[in-house]
């Protein structure tokens, strides 16, 4: 059977990695924007989750999310550990559907007002749950009861009233943190504060719990994590950072670090370090939007002491024969245009304010837009103020809102914080730096192209 043969592959991997080097991929397959499948699309991953429910995956995955969430939640092994348990749900859906890949979903995309997001409609991922139980009710998982940690129907309580979800993360936010961190623990912590947290908690109900993998949102949103994590080592050239702390107490993270698992859902021992370039080691996909996986495997693989891995040159892919890598990328903050937009703007918008080098350092090393120089009356740039508007309770709009106005998250709910022990003051942070920006773009001319 291909699946055994796969896991004894993988597994003499985990071990040999380091001594035999990495392996490449025969095969790469693409994971699509969820905002781009079609209904036919829709039950097609319909009948492939129902027939995992009935092999009762969804039970092995939320168990195991729950045995270690305390070392892959607030930890470097965040990034790691959830890119190899999306493969290991992709490879056993692929036993049922050799096509099927897990469609990530860019949040960023919806983050006005999630609630009408496509992705949550009633022929997709369903909408918010019903009833005193709040049962979801529509969507791929429309009725089911789950094992986990109970006997329960799958539960949804979208964050706002009356069946609203509160604002999610900008795209220009991600975009910021992408461009300023250059260590992967700054990064993690900026992610799953922001776009991680809310989202989950925007779902609310087991999407919202250390057993969030009963909900298949939760594997459509770890792809898109995962995606923003391959675009930011791709975007900084630092394909083997690894650092801060690790997966256990107190503990320096190490590429040689074995990948958190749990006798439900095993990795065989893999290491940390044999997952961080896509197209090798067992990683065979790649995004419709973000970089596909380099021809060559980037090494040497970083410094021994877990520091993070030197700047690599990065060679570009032409030789990973590829199932479906479609030559138009999808539309949104998703699409590398919208996001070549994205730039262009802020670059004129802010111009020379002191704000474009804090938060888009890789913008203001462009300089000047040329037209601007030539202008005969150069824009006026208002002051940055630095000031912090942000609403208190979460959800507030700006106060001059106008149409294309970046809109405040909101706040990340206080339990969400409790649940994974995170020290309050250093979300508070990520959350103001948020808001900041916003209030730096909204008085600017800046219009946003999402
Ligand atoms: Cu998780």
């Amino acid at each position: 059977m291909a699946f055994k043969f796969l896991v004894i592959a993988l597994a003499t991997c985990a071990s040999l990695v380091c001594a035999q080097g990495p392996s490449r991929c025969e095969d790469i397959r693409v994971r699509r924007s969820a905002h781009s499948l079609s209904d036919s699309d829709w039950a097609n991953v319909q009948s492939v989750v129902s027939q995992m429910h009935r092999d009762g995956q969804f039970e092995r995955f939320a168990q195991t999310h729950d045995q270690i969430f305390d070392s892959v939640h607030g930890h470097s092994a965040f990034f790691p550990f959830h890119r190899r348990f999306i493969v290991e749900f992709e490879n056993l859906a692929r036993e049922i559907d050799p096509s099927f890949t897990v469609p990530y979903w860019d949040t960023t995309r919806d983050y006005r007002r999630p609630e009408t997001s496509a992705v949550l409609r009633p022929q997709a991922l369903g909408g918010d749950g019903e009833g005193p139980q709040r049962c979801l009710q529509s969507g791929v998982q429309g009725n089911w009861t789950v094992g986990f940690p109970d006997r329960h129907c799958i539960r949804r309580q979208f964050s706002g009233s009356g069946g609203a979800i509160l604002p999610w993360i900008p795209a220009e936010v991600i975009s910021s943190f992408m461009q300023r961190d250059q260590q992967l623990a700054d990064f993690r912590e900026h992610i799953e504060f922001s776009i991680h947290g809310a989202t989950h908690i925007g779902l609310g109900g087991d999407a919202a719990t250390r057993y969030a993998p009963n909900d298949f949102f939760f594997f459509m949103h770890h792809a898109n994590i995962d995606r923003l994590w391959w675009l930011w080592q791709n975007d900084q050239a630092r394909f083997f950072a690894y650092d801060g702390p690790g997966g256990s107490q107190g503990a320096q993270a190490h590429l040689s670090d074995a990948i958190p698992e749990s006798r439900a859902v095993s990795f065989g021992g893999q290491q940390v370090g044999s997952v961080m370039v896509l197209g090798f080691n067992g990683m065979c996909y790649a995004y419709d939007s973000a970089p596909p996986p380099p021809d060559m495997y980037p090494g040497p693989v970083g410094n021994d002491d877990g520091s993070g891995g030197g700047r690599i040159k990065i060679t570009p892919a032409t030789g990973h024969k590829s199932n479906n890598m479609p030559s138009a990328i999808n539309s949104g903050s998703s699409n590398m245009a919208s996001r070549a937009l994205e730039i262009a703007r802020i670059r004129t918008a802010l111009g020379e304010q002191e704000g474009l080098k804090e938060y888009f350092p890789k913008v203001a090393l462009l300089g000047a837009p040329a037209r601007m120089a030539n202008a005969a009356s150069p824009p006026v740039h208002r002051p940055y103020t630095h000031q912090y508007k942000c609403g208190g309770g979460g959800g507030a709009r700006p106060q001059a809102a106008t149409k294309q106005a970046l809109v405040y998250p909101a706040r990340m709910a206080e339990k969400w914080v409790k649940m994974h022990g995170f020290k309050p003051e250093r979300v508070e942070k990520v959350y103001r730096e948020a808001c900041r920006l916003i209030d730096l773009l909204n008085n600017s001319t800046y219009v946003s192209p999402y």
